[in-house]
């Protein structure tokens, strides 16, 4: 009986265990799995076998952890100690690497700056080197990170010769997570903050978010939503605050927080929150000085004014720029900074939602502190599957700007759609303003290289929650990734940050990277053919954003419903924003609003963002407009059927758990294409009276059907 009862306790072990080893996604893409081609293996076992690494400060004693684990992942090695002399790998600040100093050519410690590395291989006395420095240790942790990626990505070392450095400053996550725990706009359950028990309990969730975030150069995070709850600025949350601050310290990251501008009035018991008030000033003040006795290195502000009920200076008569300069200037003394958003949009203004930040900030160009930086997103109106690039960028040449994106997928699906998000923040990047000329990219303007006094940024909203694998569906780590690597530098590609994701997360085997990459790079094209084809937008239901709601018209705002936004009627569809129009297309450059207003040159895919035309509008491809539209809908949902059969001939390369994952998360996105797809058609069809073309099957329900399903309780809608 006892003999039994131990073995079936050592089964049950052995079982838990196999559980254990599961690949639940919690590991990112810092698995460190066995490197699988053999020579290479051994290769990188005789050169970093022993290493030279002084780890005096917490923050390198983070890199030296990081590269330990790494190391015996993925090649069963311990971290063994040795001199100079003899290590294989020298990773050291350049003030601590000897003799190998000469292999630093002249004007590079300039070049890489304050967080940037090198890592070069070289002839150390009669053998090879790796040699990883930088000027300080917070460069040595991304050297570190980046070393590791070479091996998990299972590149040579023999001939490197890596330069790296940060082209912006402020790489920053937005978590629009509540005190309640809850996340707006979140699909990957509840806020990581666990509120309740900090200070005293510090997660190790915590420390591997901070590690992930390192690992791509993100180097800090706002905690809060930006429609931000005042609790946040209480001592009672204030510690708590800290306590997450000293525990991403190590790793180069910097805590901010969302603030709600009058919190004066409703923290302080002040009459008033108008920024140019003298109480109001010193209330800011006082309460910045109270943040920075707690943590010295508080990053600053974000702050979400006049905007969707939010309060602002405009409250009070004052502007933008009087109220974030305020701020501002109470950050000033301590280094901080303040994030002040350009979402901003009125419907008691009459005009064109899509221009209303443009016309707020435009004459406020160059009367910001140089501690404040605009927060603008990538398009004007929110996020969108598509959008042309927001006009702001290069509006306003004298203001610092940064750009936001979302890597929750509020309009793409939520986390059970496969959308690989660094396609549409390319498109962006990539997109010529003409505001100095050709080549005046968004990428550029955010580098600041017109007037490199301006500080930059990128920020993201955070796709994270308690999920366990951190962003609800496997693939949507790849957006928390590809921020981080495209905020380091604008210029990279989508298709070499995918493969480097693939390789990390999956595998290195080049058949599993070519088909998945190249599913990924269509991915958020095939959203858009189901979602908004042609430059619609906008049209997901109400409020939770889920599913198609093309019909709603009752909205409290004009400007928050569908039929705002695509104008169908009998004679056409889209939204005239050319001088006939809106004129929105007036807030670019003469060479883009040329490009997009002439027919001939502005693209399929800004179509109906720009122009309203008839549904027998005659399209590049020969079809009507009508028909052109139906057919997008159609190749859209068909893709996601394409996408799901590439996954199941990939099975054989990916773990069972996340193989059937991605596979039951596909499922549904198929479904909600089709259903995207066919009431979107039949809407549309109300007002075009035409018939869809033969080919396609028909839709399964009638257009009642689809107005009439109901989604209680859908995710991203969280108390404040
Ligand atoms: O996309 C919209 C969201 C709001 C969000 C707002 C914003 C935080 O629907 O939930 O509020 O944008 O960016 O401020």
């Amino acid at each position: 009986m006892k003999v039994r009862s131990i073995a079936l306790i050592v089964l049950i072990i052995l079982v838990i265990s196999q559980f254990a080893k599961a690949e639940n996604g919690y590991d990112l893409w810092l698995r460190y799995k066995p490197v699988t081609n053999a020579i290479l293996k051994s290769r990188y076992r005789s050169m970093l076998d022993h290493v030279f690494f002084p780890a005096e400060s917490d923050r390198l004693k983070v890199a030296e952890n990081e590269l330990g684990i790494g190391l015996a992942g993925m090649i069963g090695t311990k971290l063994q100690e040795t001199t100079i002399a003899q290590s294989g790998l020298v990773i050291a600040t350049i003030d601590k690497i000897g003799q190998l100093k000469k292999f630093i050519p002249a004007g590079t410690s300039e070049k890489i700056g304050a967080e940037g590395y090198i890592i070069k291989t070289v002839n150390n006395a009669g053998h090879l080197t790796v040699v990883l420095t930088a000027n300080s240790d917070l460069g040595i942790l991304y050297g570190t990170f980046h070393f590791l990626r070479l091996l998990q990505t299972e590149k040579s070392l023999t001939a490197l010769s890596i330069i790296d450095y940060p082209k912006t400053n402020y790489r920053v996550l937005d978590h629009w997570d509540n005190p309640t725990r809850t996340v707006e706009r979140g699909y990957a359950g509840f806020s990581i903050w666990n509120w309740h028990k900090l200070p005293g309990y510090i997660d190790t969730r915590y420390l591997d978010y901070a590690r992930a975030n390192a690992s791509v150069g993100i180097n800090g995070t706002v905690l809060n939503n930006v429609n931000a709850n005042t609790q946040m600025l209480t001592p009672a949350y204030l510690v708590k605050v800290k306590a997450l601050a000293d525990a991403f310290r190590p790793y180069g990251i910097k805590v901010y927080l969302s603030v709600k501008f009058s919190s004066p009035v409703e923290l302080g018991g002040l009459k008033t929150a108008d920024p140019l008030n003298a109480d109001v000033k010193k209330w800011w003040q006082d309460k910045v000085d109270e943040i920075y006795g707690y943590i010295p290195d508080f990053g600053g502000f974000l702050v979400k004014a006049n905007s969707e009920g939010q309060p602002g200076p405009q409250t009070y008569g004052r502007s933008h720029a009087d109220g974030a300069n305020m701020l501002g200037d109470a950050l000033a003394a301590h280094h901080g900074i303040v994030m002040w958003r350009a979402f901003v949009y009125d419907d008691k203004v009459p005009d064109d939602r899509a221009k209303q930040a443009y016309n707020e900030f435009k004459p406020f160009d160059g009367k910001f502190n140089s501690n404040v930086i605009i927060q603008v997103k990538n398009g004007p109106i929110d996020f969108q599957p598509r959008e042309p690039f927001h006009p702001l960028f290069g509006a306003i040449p004298n203001t610092a700007v940064m750009l936001e994106v979302q890597l929750t997928q509020e309009y793409l699906g939520f986390s059970t759609h496969l959308v690989y998000e660094a396609p549409l923040f390319k498109e962006c990047l990539n997109a010529d303003t003409y505001t100095k000329g050709k080549n005046s990219t968004v990428a550029r303007i955010l580098e600041a290289k017109d007037n490199p006094k301006l500080i930059t940024g990128m920020a993201g909203v955070a796709n994270i929650g308690t999920d366990v694998n951190w962003c609800g569906h496997p693939f949507a780590q790849a957006n928390w990734y590809c921020f981080g690597r495209l905020s380091w530098n604008p210029e990279e590609t989508a298709a070499d940050i995918a493969d480097d994701w693939l390789r990390m997360t999956f595998t290195n085997d080049n058949a599993f990277i070519k088909q998945m990459k190249a599913e990924m790079l269509q991915s958020r094209e095939n959203t858009v053919n189901y979602m908004t084809p042609l430059g619609l937008h906008h049209i997901m239901s109400a409020n939770g954003h889920y599913g198609p709601g093309p019909w709603v018209d009752n909205l409290g705002r004009a400007d928050w419903n569908a039929v705002y936004y695509h104008k169908a009627d009998t004679a056409g569809i889209g939204f005239d924003r050319t001088h006939t129009g809106s004129n929105a297309l007036g807030q670019y450059s003469p060479e883009v609003r040329n490009y997009f207003e002439n027919l001939n040159t502005c693209p399929d895919e800004y179509l109906l963002w720009f122009h309203h035309l008839a549904w027998n509008y005659k399209m590049r491809s020969g079809k009507t407009l009508w028909e052109e539209m139906v057919h997008h809908y159609y190749i859209g949902a068909d893709s996601v059927k394409h996408m799901q059969q590439v996954w199941n001939l990939l099975q054989p390369y990916v773990d069972p758990e996340r193989f059937n994952e991605v596979k039951q998360l596909m499922a549904i996105q198929y479904e909600e294409a089709i259903r995207w797809r066919d009431a979107c058609v039949l809407y549309f069809q109300t007002f075009s009276r035409q018939a869809i073309p033969a080919a396609y099957p028909k839709p399964e329900h009638d257009l009642a059907y689809y107005r009439n399903l109901r989604f209680p309780n859908t995710p991203g809608q969280g108390v404040n």
